[in-house]
Order: C-alpha cells, then structure tokens, then sequence
C-alpha cells in the first residue's frame, strides 16, 4: 500500500516542501514536491529527490561503530558510550579541557536537535577550541551583522519577490538555492523579478548558471569584492546619490563611512578588480536611482582575506541606497522561534564583542563569536607546546573536515595523530575514519523537524513542522538522546540523559517566561512546561519556543497563536506573511542605532587599502557549486553522481593555449601547500587568469565505506587552500584565489607532493 507523507527537505535551505511516497509505511518510494507547501509551491531539485536514496543507502551508517587498530564493529550503545566514558574522561582529567576539541559541521543547523543539544553539549566540554564549517563559510556576514545590528543572527535578506535591482556578488543561487537567503525556488523568483522589469547584476569571476539569467555579469577578479563594493560606495558619496530612505532615524556612522572610503575611487580600484571605473560608477547609479534595490554577497565575498569587510560593505550600499529595512530593500524575518532579535528589550542590546577574549595557542589568533579559526584545527593537534599541550581529543558531529577544511593533507596527516576521536555522522567517510567510535545520526527521514535556523534567513515567514517520515531501526536512536548521553559523559555527575533534558527544558521554560518580549511573559514556568507535557527533547524545546514567541499562542493570551500541535495541523506549512520593516525594535546594539561604521571594520580598511597595487598574482583558483553535489557527503548516491566528471579544472582557452593544457587531458595544480591532478576542462564561462576546480571529492581515502562515491573519488581541492591567510575579522578560511601554478601532466611530475609548509600568519602580504 503506498500512502504520502509531507516533511521539508534538509539537504539545503531552501527549505522545499517535499511530498515522499511510502511503501507499505516504511520504505521511501518517489519523492516530488509538495505543491501545497505555503512556501515552495512544488518546487524541489535533484537532491530532495534523492533524499529516499539517501535513507536507502545500504553504506548509511545504522549502528555504532567501534575501531580496532583498522577494523570496525558494529556494536551496541551502551558497548560505544562504554568505550567513550573509559578513554574521554581521563583525557579531560589529565590533559584539561583544552585538550578537547569540537569540529560541528553544516548539517547540524538543518537539524532541530542539534541546533538546540549542541550548544548545551559545547558547554559541558567547556573548551576554547570550538571550531565549525562557519569559518570555512558565512562567519563574515554574522559577524559584520552583528557588529551593525546587534545580533549575529540578524542579517538583512533581500527582498526578491518585490526587488526592482538586484546586485549579486560571489553566490550562484540558481545552482547553490540560495545561502542565507533562503526562498525555495530561487531560479523562477529570479526569473520573475527580470519578467517585471527588474534588473540583475552578477558578479563572480565564471559565467555561473546565475549570471546565464541575469541582464549583466561583471567577471571580476577574485579577492576583490571588498574594493569593487568601497568603490560602489564612494561613487555614492561623491555624486551626492546617498539616500538613506527609511531607516534613516535609526543610523548612526554615516559621515564616518564616507571618509573611510575616501580612498577607493573607481579609478583606484578598477585595475585590481578587473572592472572598469566607467561601469563601476553605472552601477552604482543604477543602484541609486532603482525604486528599490538589494545587495547580496555569498561564499565568494566571505571565504576571502576580506570577507567582514566585504559582507559589512554590502549592507552599507543597501543602507547608503535607502534599501534597508524596506520593502524591495534588504529584511528582517521575524520567525516563529528561537531568534536571538526577538527577545530582551526592542531596540537595544548587548551587542557583540569582536575580536573575542581567547587565544590559540599555537599562532595567537583570537576567537571569534565563540568558535577558533578551522584553519588552525591541524596545527593545534600537530604541533605540541614546550609543555606537551596540545590537542589531543576530538568530537565531530556533522561534519567533514578532512575535505572541507584547508590543507587538507596536513589536517588528514593530524587527525591520525589524535588520542581520541569521536564521531556523530551518517557515514564512515574521509573524516570519521580517524575516529575510535562513530555513533549514528538516523536518516533525515526518521527525524522529526523544523528549520530554526533558514526561517530566521527566509524570504517570507513561514512555520512548517515535519514529524518523523520513517521508523528508526532497533539499532538506531535519535540524536538528541546521542547528544544527551555525550553531554552526562562531560559532566560526569551521574545525571540521566532524561534528567538533563528535564533540567535543560525547565532552564528554558524559566527564560520564557522572564523575557518580557515573549507571550508568557510575568506567567509561571511550571505551567508553561505543563503545557508542552508530555513531549520530551527537541519537541519539548519547539514548542517552548513557539507558544513563548512572536506568534505564540502565549499559554492562552494569543488563542488563535501557534503551538507545535498547530503547526502539526497542518503539514503543508503556516504562511505568516510577506518580510516587514523591523526598525528599530530588531536591534540588540548597545547604541540602539544601526551602526554603521564599527571602528573594527573601519580599522581594516587601511589593510584593504595596502592591497591595491600589489603585483599580479598570476593564476587564481577559485571553487564552484553543482546542482546535484551537497559540498562532501551525498557523493554515495549514484543518481547524485552519474553522468561525466564534474570534479574538473575549468580554464579558460586562453589561459589553457598559454599553458598547452588539452581539454580532457591530465594537469597538475600546485598551491603553497600542496598539489593535485584533475582534468582539464577548457571553457570561457571562467574569466582569465582564473582556474575553478570544486570542493568537497576526494573519495579516495582508504578505509572509508563509500562505495559508490570511490568510483568517482575526484580530487580534494582543499589540499591546495592555504590556512594561512585569514580575514582577520572573523577568522575565516581564504577558501578562493588562491594562487596556484597549473601544468600539463606529462610536463611534471606525476606523484602528489605531500606538503611540509608551516602556516604562515595571517598579516596582510
Ligand atoms: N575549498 C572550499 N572548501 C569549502 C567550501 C568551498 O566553497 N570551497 N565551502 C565551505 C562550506 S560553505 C561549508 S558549509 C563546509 C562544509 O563542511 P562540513 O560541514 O565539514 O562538511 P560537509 O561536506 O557538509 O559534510 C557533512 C558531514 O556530515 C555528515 N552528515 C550529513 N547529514 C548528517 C546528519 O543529519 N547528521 C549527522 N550527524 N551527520 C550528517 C556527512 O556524512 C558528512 O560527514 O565546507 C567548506 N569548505
Ligand atoms: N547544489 C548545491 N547547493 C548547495 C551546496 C552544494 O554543495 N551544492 N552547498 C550549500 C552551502 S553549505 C552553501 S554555504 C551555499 C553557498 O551558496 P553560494 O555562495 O551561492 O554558492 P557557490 O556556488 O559556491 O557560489 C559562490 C560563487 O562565488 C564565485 N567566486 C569565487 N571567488 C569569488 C570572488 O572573489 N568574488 C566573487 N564575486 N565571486 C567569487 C564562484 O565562482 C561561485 O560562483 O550553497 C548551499 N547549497
Ligand atoms: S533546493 Fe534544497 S531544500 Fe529544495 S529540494 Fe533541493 S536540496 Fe532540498
Ligand atoms: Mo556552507
């Protein structure tokens, strides 16, 4: 018998609506999109419709695994948290807690348990060395957002549906879906915002697919988007165009960025970034005379040496244009639950502290927003103090460093080294092979789920809730019971998993309740928790958070309001309504204003300034994004992997004449820290001087169980990146242009050059 269930998908943050058949109630059949989703309408790619295959795959892990010396065993919870509590306790005992480390990896934040468990779990360790994928991604934005607005989840997304001008920078959404902007369906709202007239500006050194369905594409060089967009702002400044719209009573720093950008006239800039100063200064007319406009950067404006001041510098145009806060403009979301700018006092806050309090021991970079630098992960396990100190210890939960993470050959080389690793993941892959135990997360399917984080990143604001789709297996058990029991090993204080979690959901309860932005505001905890009785984990949490939110039902005061029994009532979404203007009462700064020119960025500017006029670089590598891949990990699925080799070295023809590189032939890419082979694909969709070669293959490790993916293993492009050059800012990976050397193969050596580099520092060059 086949029936349908409805559930979001969390491969991405699109956040689509997915309508999955079932056979006989347990097996996953066709999966197409939920054409009732108040939000995505249908619409879905080719990896929700995997995402059967994914809970299908026989390599998917279903129980615990424990090493010996190279073997694994599948064994049950109690034999894997036995091994756990004998070696990571006196590890912290001997060593202290800097002795341990987290790597938390992206999936995490499509997760609802561990976005709520993980912070708890980070707590008990009590370690500064806390690193994630959002240092080899979007730390820039949250922490430019932070320092502007109050919070580092309060980031202004652009208004697509109504915008008349849209400007992207470094982001290919028609491939990506999208990324801190999530709207399923972003290649028919983009398609529609040309169909009203509007316009779409694309920067990125490749014709991307975006660029494809956009009026304009300006190949700039890359690296360079924080000058292209001083620039942008200069032009603003200079041609009297500044029009601060309706957000204007709530900013301060205005004066103040006018004379920090001073220096970047077009004509300054215009070489550096390949871009001429003629049509820097039309754009920015253009932006200024739009009836409405939105800026928007992504990956290739954040995994850069200047991705703070470039991410902060597209939120000033949106400000300088008028365009924030308004509609057409850039937005707010005001989620349902669990964003930081919906509670404490409207308007004013804390703020964020950069550059944050700790140190890493080996190259003394400061933390930032909390978490180090991954970059420096290898260099924190394989290089011991005078004393010993070092990392000894590791838990990864969701993620895969060894392919995500720069100089991959160093960090590969260290993970070997560590006394302990432990890790919570689907798979036995390039990262979780180094570790002592893996524990199973189950399946996307037999989860229960809803997005706290992409609806405070969304377009619209929406609630859905996904109950579990499927079974878990007798073997299997939910991640929030794994996280729990982790978290009562770190306390070591004989507590049960089900009391922490009582006590974690009471502890909540009690902050609802003393929030006076809440709807339970002043009311008991008791009686809120009695509301939420009998769930338990995650569920219990979720609703907490929504009878408590903006549109609570706030225990009784708000009747027509939310609650998770709401939302289960209906499976295709709640629609809230369309992105409104949230100024001021959104702000957490301490000033109560719109900063707009935090002296820390400022004080980076003089940095951005020393770059102009450095010598050519030569040949810059950058990466791209494929439709059918999810960065390191949906590789073991065939549908996903079919069809001709996508992990090629895109060059252009000229730059592949130059080099007598033949199309489908062999070449070797050499960085500071490392070499690879992989194909040649010549192509004019890469401007020259630049070579695109994507991350996240590498398959061919051994002693990893992926089949399907060794097949087609590609090359781990993270082997060239460099942990050296940082944005100083946020701590983040310079992940693109990278300088690289390409030849043909049979012109070079054909072995791998294992590297030996120390890291540099992470000073301006
Ligand atoms: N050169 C280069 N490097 C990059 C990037 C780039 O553009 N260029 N992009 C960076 C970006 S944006 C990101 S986000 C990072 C990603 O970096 P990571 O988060 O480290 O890696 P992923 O490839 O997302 O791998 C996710 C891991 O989680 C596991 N997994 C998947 N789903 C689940 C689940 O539900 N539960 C659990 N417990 N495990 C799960 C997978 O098996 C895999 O091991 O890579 C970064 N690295
Ligand atoms: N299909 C698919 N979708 C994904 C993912 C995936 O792996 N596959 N990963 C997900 C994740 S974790 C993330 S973070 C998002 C990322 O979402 P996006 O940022 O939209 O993704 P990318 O395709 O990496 O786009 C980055 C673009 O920056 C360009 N670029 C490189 N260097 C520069 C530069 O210096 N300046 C400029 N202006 N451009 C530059 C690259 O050519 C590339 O086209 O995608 C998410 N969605
Ligand atoms: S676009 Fe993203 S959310 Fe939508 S089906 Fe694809 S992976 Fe899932
Ligand atoms: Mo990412």
């Amino acid at each position: 018998m086949t029936t349908l269930a409805y559930r979001t998908c969390p491969l991405c943050e699109a956040m689509c609506g997915l309508e999955i058949e079932l056979r006989d109630g347990d097996r996953p059949g066709a999966v197409r999109g939920d054409r009732a989703d108040v939000f995505s309408a249908g619409y879905l790619c080719p990896k929700g419709v995997s995402i059967g295959k994914l809970h299908d795959d026989p390599e998917r892990l279903r129980a615990p695994l424990l090493r010996t010396g190279d073997r694994w065993r599948e064994v049950s919870w109690d034999e894997a948290f036995g091994e756990i509590e004998r070696r990571l306790p006196p590890i912290l005992a001997e060593h202290g807690r800097n002795a341990v480390a987290t790597y938390l990896g992206n999936p995490n934040v499509h997760d609802l348990a561990p976005t709520l468990y993980l912070p708890v779990l980070i707590r008990a360790l009590g370690s500064d060395y806390r690193f994630s994928a959002s240092t080899l991604d979007q730390w820039p934005k949250q922490v430019s957002s932070g320092l502007m607005f109050g919070t580092e989840l309060s980031i202004a997304i652009p208004d697509v549906d109504r915008t008349d001008y849209l400007l992207v920078l470094g982001a290919n959404p028609m491939v990506s879906n999208g990324s801190l902007f999530t709207a399923p369906d972003l290649p028919g709202r983009l398609r529609r915002l040309r169909e009203r007239g509007g316009r779409l500006v694309v920067v990125d050194p490749r014709r991307t697919r975006t660029a494809d369905v956009a009026d304009e594409h300006l190949p700039i060089r890359p690296g360079t988007d924080a000058l292209f967009l001083a620039a942008l702002a200069h032009e603003l400044f200079d041609a009297g165009l500044v029009t601060l719209g309706p957000a204007e009573p709530h900013l301060v720093g205005v004066a103040e960025v006018g004379r920090a950008v001073a220096g970047f006239a077009p004509d300054k800039v215009a070489e550096a970034c390949g871009i001429d100063a003629a049509t820097i200064r039309r754009v920015a007319r253009e932006l200024a005379a739009a009836p409405s406009a939105a800026v928007y950067g992504r990956i290739g404006t954040t995994t850069t040496e200047f991705g703070t001041v470039a991410s902060w510098l597209v939120d000033v145009l949106n400000t300088l244009t008028g365009n924030l806060d308004r509609p057409g403009g850039v937005l707010f979301p005001l989620p349902a639950a669990g964003s930081p700018n919906t509670a404490g006092p409207a308007g004013v806050g804390r703020g964020i502290r950069v550059p944050g309090s700790r140190r890493t021991r080996v190259r003394g970079l400061s933390s930032t927003l909390g978490e180090f630098p991954t970059a420096v992960l290898a260099e924190e396990i394989d290089t011991p103090g005078a004393d010993g100190t070092r990392l000894r210890a590791l838990i990864t939960v969701a993620g895969n460093p060894a392919l995500s993470a720069p100089n991959a050959t160093r960090l590969d080389a260290a993970l070997s080294t560590l006394d302990f690793m432990v890790s919570v993941d689907l798979y036995l892959n390039e990262t979780t092979r180094h570790a002592d135990v893996i524990l199973p997360a189950p399946s996307p399917l037999a989860r229960g789920h809803y997005d706290l984080a992409f609806t405070g990143l969304a377009v619209r604001n929406v609630a859905r809730w996904s109950p579990s789709t499927l079974p878990l297996r007798p073997t299997e058990q939910p991640v929030s019971s794994t996280l729990l029991r982790l978290v009562c090993v770190l306390l070591g204080n004989g507590l049960t998993p089900a009391a922490l979690d009582d006590t974690i959901a009471a502890e909540l309860a009690r902050r609802l309740v003393a929030d006076p932005a809440s709807r339970v505001a002043g009311r008991s905890a008791d009686e809120l928790l009695a509301a939420v009785a009998p769930r338990r984990a995650e569920e219990r949490l979720l609703d907490l958070m929504l009878r408590a939110g903006p549109y609570g039902e706030g225990l009784g005061s708000h009747p027509d309001g939310l609650s998770l029994d709401v939302l289960a009532a209906h499976p295709h979404g709640i629609d809230l309504g369309p992105l409104r203007p949230r100024l001021p009462g959104v702000l957490r700064t301490p000033s109560g204003k719109v900063e707009l020119a935090p002296p820390q960025l400022l004080a980076d500017l003089p940095r951005l300034a020393g770059t102009l006029g450095r010598p050519d670089p030569g040949l810059l590598l950058v990466g791209r994004r494929d439709l059918r891949s999810n960065n390191s990990w949906m590789h073991n699925l065939e549908p996903l992997v079919k069809g001709r080799n996508r992990c090629t070295l895109q060059v252009h023809p000229v730059d592949a004449d130059r080099l007598r590189l033949r199309a489908g032939a062999p070449a070797r890419i050499e960085s500071a820290v490392g070499a690879v082979e992989a194909e040649v694909e010549v192509t004019d969709t890469v401007r020259e001087g630049v070579v695109s070669l994507p991350h996240g293959w590498g398959h061919d490790r051994p002693g990893t169980r992926l089949a399907t993916a060794a097949t087609r293993a590609g090359v781990n492009s993270n082997i060239l990146t460099d942990p050296g050059p940082l944005d100083p800012l946020s701590g983040t990976a310079r992940l693109n242009g990278i300088p690289v050397t390409v030849a043909p193969i049979d012109a070079a050596p054909t072995t791998i050059a294992p590297t030996t580099a120390a890291p540099t520092t992470a000073s301006p060059s």
